[in-house]
């Protein structure tokens, strides 16, 4: 009886256990792309697709966009400097420093009519 229960102990925290190493290898692997300043995509809808728009930011802080406009969008440098690349409807671009003092405009690169302004303070 006794050496039953020990099994049946073992049988439940089991899972338990790998419940926590899994979590703390996939923490580990992929560490969470918390952004200073997150800015949302909700539109398509030129100086409205980006919210909050103008943005402000700290020169050395990390911006995201987070899409949920509902297809896929860009958050890209007017000119040349940063881009996050496609985001996809639910995603969060990887975040991005800005290291330049000043209004840095920005579009989506596959909807030129969507533009932003970051607003990057010293
Ligand atoms: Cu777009």
């Amino acid at each position: 009886m006794k050496r039953r229960t020990l099994g049946y102990m073992l049988t439940l925290s089991l899972p338990l256990v790998l419940a926590v190493f899994g979590c703390n290898s996939n923490n580990s692997t992929n560490p969470p792309a918390t952004a200073d300043v997150v800015i949302n995509i909700v539109a398509e809808n030129g100086a409205n697709s980006y919210s909050p728009n103008p943005a402000n930011v700290t020169v050395g802080q990390t911006v995201s966009w987070h899409n949920v406009a509902g297809t896929t969008h860009t958050a890209t440098q007017n000119g040349g400097g940063f881009n996050t690349g496609n985001i996809g409807n639910g995603g969060t671009s990887s975040p991005i420093q800005m290291n330049t003092a000043g209004d840095l405009g920005y579009h989506c690169s596959i909807h030129p009519t969507m533009v932003g302004t970051l607003h990057v303070t010293p």
